[in-house]
């Protein structure tokens, strides 16, 4: 169910029986005669919600997804310096360019989570939809580029789908001195926006970066018209 007002069978009602008055000729006018009508279906659904956004961050715990998130979005994911401090899908939107879209922080993913290792496979669900993932990378980290290549590892694992979505990559940190990570993305020609949720460096260009990428009938306009 992705649109408001959607309709969906989920168990069709039987088929009606005959009242009385079917039976009813010139004669009997008041007949007590009357058919049952058939059983309905009866079916047990197990309903699972699915985060809409347009934009999902997936990360390793501890790189900074909820520190950007509150860096360029409206919303307010808590921010811990001990892995999975989100443990629950939070959004946010970002207004930027006069229209805005959502982006949804989930919490961190680890080698192996396609496999259910941590927590973040029962989230990844929530990225299905979205169109444009953000890869938040710490770039501190000294195997930055490899990470970065696990966690596409582990999104293909997950379902190919994720895998051949579009992405941009966040290089975050920057306030660290991440040169060397700078430098293994160039190497192997991956384009990154540079940036520290704790300065506010490449914030915006990271803004920019997911507007360019999220496709504009996603968006909505923001502004207000001005009636009577
Ligand atoms: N120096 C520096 N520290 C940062 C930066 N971004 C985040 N941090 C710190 O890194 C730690 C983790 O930040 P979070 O935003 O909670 O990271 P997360 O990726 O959401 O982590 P999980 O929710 O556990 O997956 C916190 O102590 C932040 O203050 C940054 O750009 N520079
Ligand atoms: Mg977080």
């Amino acid at each position: 169910m992705t649109e408001p007002g959607q309709k969906w069978i989920a168990a069709r009602g039987g088929k009606g029986g005959m009242g009385n008055q079917h039976f009813a000729t010139p004669k009997v006018q008041a007949p007590r005669k009357c058919t049952p009508g058939e059983k309905g279906e009866v079916r047990e659904l197990f309903l699972e919600l699915k985060l809409m956004a347009d934009v999902g961050l997936v990360g390793f715990p501890n790189a900074g997804k909820s520190s950007l998130v509150n860096k360029i979005s409206s919303g307010r994911p808590k921010v811990g310096d001990y892995p999975f401090t989100t443990l629950e899908p939070v959004l946010g939107i970002v207004q930027v360019n006069g229209h805005s879209f959502v982006v949804a922080d989930i919490p961190g993913l680890l080698e192996g989570a396609s496999e259910g290792k941590g927590l973040g496979h029962q989230f990844l669900k929530h990225i299905e939809r979205t169109h444009t993932l953000l890869f938040v990378i710490d770039g501190f980290a000294e195997n930055a580029y490899e990470q970065f290549k696990v966690l596409k590892d582990e999104l293909k694992a997950f379902h190919p789908k994720l895998a051949e979505k579009n992405f941009v990559v966040a290089l975050n940190k920057s306030d660290l001195g991440i040169g060397n990570a700078i430098k293994e993305f160039k190497k192997h020609r991956q384009k990154v926006v540079i940036t520290s949720a704790i300065t506010g460096e490449g914030c915006s260009e990271l803004q920019q970066a997911l507007d360019a990428a999220v496709p504009h009938i996603h968006k909505k306009s923001i502004g207000w018209s001005k009636k009577g």
